[in-house]
This record gives structure tokens, C-alpha cells and sequence, in this order.
């Protein structure tokens, strides 16, 4: 049994979907796990008696311009090791959260690891700001281990900030009991989706990586070939641009802006194929939640996106941008049920056979393993 800290950003998002669930899955197996966040992690509802939750509080005092939260964290982390006799710190970004860890471990008296994931935004976004990446490197050499959500994002993070430390590789994964296939014709119904037509899915924070101008021109073109609608599930900076953009090309009574939702294996459940058409992305959890549920996906020739989707298996691999492609690669698979099949079932033996839960845990406790016998 070890006594593992986690710190990520709770609010909705993959990073903090992984590091949630991880901190459940570890719980399970008899770990004592004490989250330090600024909220409760959204997937953590319910009771579980080895699972703990230490707020970081947020002082708003006159003097300061902004509320320090990277310092409230550190004394947080620092309070939380101490008290706790925490084994491990697993911090999920660099940036903040691997600095903060590291403070933590200076000011504590009683000794910690830190684990750092890399989830793609803190090199890929921020890693580009030369005011942070000498700090952002130091957050990652100085961390016992480094883990990236995939092969793509180490080759960036050791040509972007110049790092040459080991990091390993350790996917994503998905919770089989939550995404899954399963039949929701209710839900169609719900939503006015007629029994003709083709339901094409994207969901994400609406941000302007994630190109979701690309994913309605494509479904523009896609919808004046095969009846289809297109759920736009999330939210987001660009959402009331992308509002004016179905607006302007007259197909509003085609696509519905779902916002925000929790439970998007639901929605997996009635789509036909899922579009993640990103700039930058360093895994796309959400094409594996598709995957998953048996909607096979398109996506762009980008980070980790290629390393999910197997091209000509389990969906497209397209160019970033290539809306002709994307939408006769899309047009394609809906028009052919018998590729759409064979696409959807492999799709599902994809998440399950390399991005199950159980195996993903072990890759982790085997990292926890070694930094605690300084392997
Ligand atoms: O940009 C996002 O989509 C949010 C961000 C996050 O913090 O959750 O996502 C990053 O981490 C996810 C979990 O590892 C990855 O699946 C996303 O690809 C990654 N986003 C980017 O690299 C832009």
C-alpha cells in the first residue's frame, strides 16, 4: 500500500478525467490516495474510504494583483506530505503543477517522490513562451520520473525545451464500465435524429487548437451527401463564433451545440464517426472514448492523434485543414456499412486491447515502484 498525492486541473478536461480515474483505480487497489486540487475533481463523486480530498484555498488579499495559487499549492502539497507521510506526489502538467511539487518537496520535512505527466498543453502551448520554459524544463528534470501520454509528445518535449532525461510513454485509458457500446435509440429520439440520418460527433473545449471551424465545413460537405446531423458537444472561446459559422452556411436545423456535457459516452452511443480535426493535440482521449463505444474516427496527421487512430482501420488519418479529404474519407465509411463495421468493431478491440485501464494502472504502479526504490 503506498500513500499517493495527486494534483491536476479538476475542472473538466482529460488530464484531469486520467488523473481522476487513475486516482480511483489506485484507491481500488488499496492505495491511499489524497487529492490536492483547487475543487473536487469532477469524476470524483460518491464515498470511498481509501480516497481523501485536500482543497487548496485561495486567499484574495489586497496586496496582491492576482490570487497566488501556484504558492497556495506548494503549501498545500508541502501541509499534505508532512501530515499525510505522502510516498508519492503524482502532479499531472509541468507547468504549473511540477514546480509547485517541487517547492512542496523543499519544504517538507518528510521525503516524497515526484511523478510528472505530461499531457501535452504545458510543451505544446505553453512550451513555445520562452518566459516559461526554462521553468517548465526544470519542473521536468527535477521530477523522480516523467510520464508522457504518448510517443509524439516526448519527441516534443525533448526538441522543444532541449530535455534528455528518460520519459516514458504511458497512454491514456478509458474505463470499459463507463464506454462501451450500447443501443440508445431514446436518445435519437430525443434529439430529432430521423432514422435515415448519420450522426457525426466532436467534443471538446471549443479552443482554437481544435480547429472546430474544420469539423462544420467538413460536415457542410458531408451532410449534402449522406442526411446527417452533427453534435457539437463542449464549450469554449470559439463557441459563439462557431454559432455564427453554422449561422452563415444555413445549416443550424443540422447541427446541435450540446455545451457542456458529463456523461458523453451517451452521446458515443448514438454517433456513426467522430471528428477530432486538432492543430495541436497531444493524445485526444476523447477519440479512445469514442473508440471504445464502437465510433470509428477521423482525425488530423497530428501529435498523438496518429498513434490512436489506426489509419485504414479504426478511421482516417487526414491532413490538417484537408476538408475535401476529411469529408470524402467521412462520406466513405457512412455510405459503406459494411466498412463501417469492420472499422467500428476494430475500433472497440483497439481501446481495449491497448488502452485498457488494468494495463495502463500496472505501467503506472511500475513507475511508482521504481522511483520509490530509486530504480
Ligand atoms: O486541450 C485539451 O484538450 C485539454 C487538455 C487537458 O488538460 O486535459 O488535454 C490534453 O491532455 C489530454 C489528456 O492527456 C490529451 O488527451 C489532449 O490531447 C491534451 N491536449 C492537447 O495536447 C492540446
Amino acid at each position: 500500500m503506498k500513500k499517493i498525492g495527486i494534483t491536476c486541473y479538476p475542472s473538466v478536461g482529460g488530464s484531469g478525467v486520467i488523473a481522476t480515474e487513475l486516482g480511483k483505480l489506485l484507491a481500488k487497489q488499496g492505495n491511499e490516495i489524497h487529492f490536492i486540487t483547487s475543487s473536487l475533481p469532477f469524476r470524483l463523486q460518491g464515498v470511498n474510504s481509501n480516497i481523501y480530498f485536500h482543497e487548496v484555498e485561495l486567499n484574495h488579499y489586497p496586496v496582491f494583483q492576482y490570487p497566488p495559487y501556484d504558492l497556495a499549492l506548494a503549501n498545500k502539497m508541502a501541509e499534505v506530505i508532512d501530515q499525510e507521510k505522502l510516498d508519492i506526489l503524482h502532479v499531472h502538467y509541468a507547468m504549473p503543477h511540477a514546480i509547485c511539487a517541487i517547492l512542496a518537496r523543499e519544504i517538507a520535512e518528510h521525503d516524497v517522490k515526484i511523478v510528472t505527466t505530461l499531457h501535452g498543453t504545458d510543451i505544446t502551448v505553453l512550451g513555445i513562451d520562452n518566459s516559461l520554459t526554462k521553468m517548465i524544463k526544470h519542473g521536468i528534470d527535477q521530477s523522480d520520473a516523467v510520464t508522457a501520454v504518448s510517443r509524439s509528445l516526448v519527441a516534443q518535449t525533448k526538441e522543444m525545451l532541449g530535455v534528455e532525461r528518460e520519459i516514458e510513454v504511458i497512454y491514456n485509458f478509458i474505463d470499459e464500465r463507463e464506454y462501451h457500446q450500447r443501443e440508445n435509440q431514446r436518445l435519437r429520439q430525443d434529439y430529432g435524429i430521423a432514422d435515415e440520418e448519420k450522426v457525426i460527433i466532436h467534443v471538446s473545449n471549443f479552443r482554437k487548437v481544435k480547429r472546430v471551424a474544420d469539423v462544420i465545413a467538413a460536415f457542410h460537405i458531408i451532410q449534402g451527401k449522406v442526411p446527417a446531423k452533427l453534435l457539437l458537444v463542449g464549450d469554449g472561446p470559439e463557441y459563439s463564433e462557431m454559432c455564427r459559422v453554422v449561422k452563415q452556411l444555413g445549416i443550424e436545423d443540422r447541427v446541435l451545440f450540446l455545451g457542456r456535457q458529463i456523461n458523453v459516452s451517451d452521446l458515443f452511443s448514438i454517433a456513426d464517426l467522430k471528428l477530432l480535426l486538432s492543430e495541436k493535440e497531444s493524445f485526444g482521449l476523447v477519440l479512445l472514448e469514442a473508440m471504445a463505444c464502437g465510433v470509428p474516427c477521423i482525425g488530423t496527421n497530428i501529435g498523438g492523434i496518429p498513434e490512436v487512430i489506426e489509419h485504414g482501420q479504426t478511421g482516417f488519418i487526414t491532413d490538417l485543414g484537408d476538408i475535401k479529404d476529411i469529408a470524402e474519407r467521412a462520406v466513405q465509411l457512412l455510405t459503406d456499412s459494411e466498412l463501417w463495421q469492420t472499422f467500428s468493431k476494430t475500433a472497440v478491440q483497439s481501446a481495449h486491447k491497448r488502452f485498457r485501464a488494468e494495463k495502463i494502472l500496472t505501467a503506472y504502479e511500475q513507475v511508482y515502484d521504481s522511483v520509490m526504490t530509486g530504480g
